[in-house]
């Protein structure tokens, strides 16, 4: 392992904190962790707040560098360190420009539009209330975007192009949390997930991602 002692990352225990713990593994970084937890007032302390003042994990510190939210904290890791290697479709501008789109649609129509509003309205009901039509209607807007936005022959191998990256960590996080609220995945979507988990790096990041 290459020794990385300016690397910490605050949180754990969540679908957001294990893309963190996730890419972190697959580049086989050394790190100190902060567990932190969600809605357990860490994230509302001053002193948090003043790493993150959005009082959210995860949150990565790298020297003077302090960076918000999962998914761009996996793409810097990614870019900043070596170890996940691209190929040339993928860095053409092309490549790129697919990575944006998939990235985007990821992020807004799964995970934000359907996702957190899922969990909006069921596990945090008491603070943002309940809201039953609107969690019926994001779980069917989730399964419209899925089949829409991923053929089987496109989840056959990697999520974009022919090598591995923070796409399919954040689409493997985005259809585990999808699973974990019952909402019914196409087969295809299960043979990409289970082919994910086989990888060393997500089982390290699962542990490394214990509160
Ligand atoms: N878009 C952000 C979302 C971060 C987020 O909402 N984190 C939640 C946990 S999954 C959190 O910190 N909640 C604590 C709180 O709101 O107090 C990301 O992907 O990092």
């Amino acid at each position: 392992m290459s020794r990385q002692p300016e690397l910490i990352v605050w949180g754990a225990g969540t679908s957001r904190t294990l893309r963190v713990h996730w890419m972190l593994a697959e580049l086989n970084l050394e790190y100190d962790n902060k567990k932190v937890g969600p809605r357990t007032g860490e994230t509302q302390t001053e002193a948090y707040k003043a790493i993150n003042p959005k009082g959210k994990i995860p949150v990565l510190v790298h020297g003077d560098l302090i960076i918000s939210e999962s998914f761009a904290i996996a793409r810097y890791l990614r870019r900043t360190f070596k170890g996940l290697t691209l190929d040339q479709d993928q860095l053409s501008p092309e490549g790129v420009a697919r990575f944006d789109e998939l990235a985007s649609f990821m992020l807004m129509e799964l995970d934000a539009t359907s996702l957190y509003i899922i969990r909006r309205h069921v596990d945090l009901a008491s603070i943002y209330g309940e809201a039953p039509n609107a969690v019926i209607s994001a779980k069917a807007y989730f399964c419209k975007m899925l089949g829409e936005g991923f053929s089987a022959s496109e989840l056959a191998e990697f999520v974009w192009g022919h090598c591995f990256s923070e796409l399919d960590i954040l689409l493997t996080t985005i259809l585990d949390w999808a699973d974990a609220v019952d909402i019914a995945l196409p087969a295809h979507c299960h043979a990409y997930r289970y082919r994910m988990h086989q990888r060393p790096g997500y089982r390290l990041g699962k542990t490394n991602n214990k509160p």
